[in-house]
């Protein structure tokens, strides 16, 4: 029916101007599917492995090997096989690869081929690809958790938290919530220009100022979602801490722009704080990937009203996932598929959140690409929250005008 006619793979750019892999697989009845993997830059260390080709070229960020994988041993596998048979197809490459971390051929070279067949399987089958991939499933448009200021790893200013997102509650529909949050975003940037900040933005598209503290930032979202016409009732904050970026030893964290150091004590002390002052919603990441114990804590203490997201924590594995349900650590999961390196595998480690009551969040990376799959993922799997970034670099705002131009086909 939708027999694989050829599988090739090509090095294209991200949002960052790194090299990244891309994948075209041809059905023999014509049919494509085109796929671009993005990478991140506050990576977890218990991540899959992105191959790079290390050496000279382009800063040691080339991908030739990683192309040089799909295009023949992958490719090889592949060929004649169905491309609608998701999980045999995900699991030859798993055996393929043979290691724990997908760090023979590259998680990188693996996912784009798992996500181009998809794609290509979707259009075979006359299908949009979130239909596809719902099944026969439920399908809802995500709350958007939308990063209007950065900081950390994706800005070169004096900020440490790393992303500041604003989400809209109870929107009438997703059309609204872009909205919203266009114009708090809008009125951002009218408000920093006032203040004789820059504008300039960082890789997610949030304006990266300078500011007094982290929580100068909170206090000009609040202004913003106020002077825009809206309460912080009806938009609240959602922070991304990425505080493995900060941990230097075992239960130890150095905020290295503001030079603060703190325990793990001290850090749960002022998330706890944080969340009692400001109108803040979730927390991503509050301690380092390795923390379950004290991310527990938290949990124990706020989790009953606050999202709080395992990112790095739990790399969209499900074995760490399983050993956060275990220990009771955060309540919802960061879901980005390059982390864990196959759709099969994300697919199962959201059904997994979901069995357990763990919220689940769409994630793209901060280098990212013109690639939309996220927005059909947030959608046929039901997520219920995505977040990519601003609404502004066209690598973010493919993904909202792709759910926008989904909302209109539903
Ligand atoms: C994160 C992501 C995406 P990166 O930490 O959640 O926002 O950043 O892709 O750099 O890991
Ligand atoms: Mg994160």
């Amino acid at each position: 029916m939708c027999k694989i006619e050829n599988i090739e793979a090509f090095e294209l750019y991200d949002s960052r101007g790194n090299p990244t892999v891309a994948v075209r697989v041809i059905l023999r009845n014509g049919k494509q599917g085109l796929s671009i993997v993005p990478s991140g830059a506050s990576t977890g260390k218990y991540e899959s492995f992105e191959l790079r080709d290390g050496g000279e070229r382009l800063f040691g960020k080339g991908v030739k090997k990683a192309v040089d994988a799909v295009n023949t041993e992958i490719r090889h596998a592949l060929l004649g096989k169905e491309a609608n048979r998701q999980r045999e197809l995900d699991t030859i490459m798993l055996e393929l690869d043979g290691t724990e971390n997908k760090s023979r051929l590259g998680a990188n070279s693996i996912l784009a081929v798992s996500v181009a067949l998809a794609k290509a399987a979707a259009k075979s089958a006359g299908l949009p690809l979130y239909r596809y991939l719902a099944g026969n499933n439920k399908l809802s448009l995500p709350l958007p958790m939308m990063n209007i200021l950065n900081g950390g790893a994706h800005a070169a200013n004096n900020i440490d938290i790393q992303e500041f997102m604003i989400q809209p509650q109870n929107p009438a529909c997703f059309a609204e919530s872009m909205e919203i949050c266009v114009n708090i975003y809008h009125t951002l940037k009218q408000k920093l220009k006032k203040a004789g900040l820059l504008t300039a933005v960082g890789d997610e598209g949030g304006f990266a100022p300078n500011l007094k503290s982290d929580e100068e930032a909170i206090e000009l979202i609040c202004e913003a979602i106020i002077s825009a016409g809206y309460s912080t009732d009806t938009v609240k904050i959602c922070l991304d801490a990425a505080a493995s970026e900060w941990v230097t030893a075992k239960g130890i964290y150095h905020r290295k722009k503001r030079d603060i150091k703190m325990d793990s004590s001290e850090l749960i002390a002022m998330w706890e704080r944080l969340v009692k002052t400001y109108p803040i919603i979730s927390i991503e990441d509050g301690l380092g990937e390795e923390d379950f114990e004290a991310t527990a804590e938290l949990t124990r203490k706020i989790g009953g009203f606050c999202t709080l997201v395992g990112d790095d924590l739990f790399v969209t594995n499900q074995k760490r996932l399983q050993k956060g349900i275990e220990e009771k650590a955060a309540n919802a999961i960061l879901i980005k598929p390059n982390q864990i390196g196959t759709l099969t595998e994300t697919l199962d480690v959201i059904a997994l959140a979901k069995q357990n009551d763990y919220r689940v969040i769409v994630s793209h990376r901060s280098g990212d690409t013109e690639d939309s799959f996220l927005a059909d993922l947030a959608v046929g799997v039901d997520a219920g929250q995505i977040k990519t970034g601003a609404p502004c670099r066209s690598e973010r705002v493919a993904k909202y005008n792709r759910l926008l131009i989904i909302e209109k086909e539903l």
